[in-house]
């Protein structure tokens, strides 16, 4: 009662449910991870990034002495991504971005490692942000075709299909990805085996020669 008089005093009740409310609202806070629509660049204090190098990629392009006839320090692609949950975690998702340069290796174009998930059933969204290229898609039956990517293009990647990006241009390719957590990267399959076809520019014009 006596102390009623000052507005600014609290009784001890009232000072724990203050301290309680702010540990709430505390422990709600989650710092959002952010994607710059321009460039495709993720930031945000729980991205990974990793880079992949001419030297990193023997054996991924058809003309290996070419290959090697490159500053081995050359970037070929970095990935950010963002993993909400433990990869292999059933019912989460991922979300990523891929900077492909441009180049060539011989008449191939600079491309990324390429994939079939682990779990083959599981699907992934691509969309473009920046750039022109290739989406390379191989089915079971080892088809393979490709769709063009441009600024803004999404693409859907079905499950039980190999995928990999090309760049076609002259300037970075950029592409956002979503995939789910389970779905896991095969890439021993693509090593031993390869695409069925590979995109190299013939006549100066993107084309997906058949592997002889
Ligand atoms: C996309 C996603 C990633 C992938 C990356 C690079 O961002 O599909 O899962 O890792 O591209 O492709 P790769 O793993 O084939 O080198
Ligand atoms: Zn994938």
């Amino acid at each position: 009662m006596g102390h009623s008089s000052d507005s600014r005093s609290t009784s001890p009740i009232q000072r724990v449910e203050a301290d309680l409310e702010h540990k709430t609202v505390a422990s709600m806070l989650n710092t959002p991870i952010e994607v710059n629509l321009t460039t495709g660049e993720l930031s945000g204090d729980r991205i990974e990034s990793a880079a992949r190098t001419i030297a990193d990629l023997k054996g991924l392009f058809r003309d290996d002495p070419a290959r090697q006839a490159l500053d081995p320090n050359t970037l070929v692609y970095r990935v950010q991504a963002f993993l909400p949950v433990p990869e292999g975690e059933e019912g989460g998702m991922f979300w990523g971005t891929t900077f492909l340069s441009p180049g060539l290796v011989g008449d191939e174009y600079f491309m990324t490692k390429g994939h079939h998930h682990l779990q083959r059933s599981r699907a992934e969204f691509y969309l473009t942000i920046t750039g022109t290229g290739a989406l390379i898609l191989m089915d079971e039956k080892r088809h393979t075709t490709f769709e063009p990517m441009r600024p803004h293009t999404l693409h859907y990647i079905p499950g039980h299909t190999a995928h990999r990006v090309a760049n076609t241009g002259d300037s970075v390719l950029a592409f956002l990805a979503a995939w789910p957590s389970d779905a896991g990267h095969d890439y021993g399959t693509i090593a031993r085996v390869g695409f069925s076809a590979r995109l190299r520019k013939v006549g100066g014009i993107p084309t997906l020669v058949e592997e002889s």
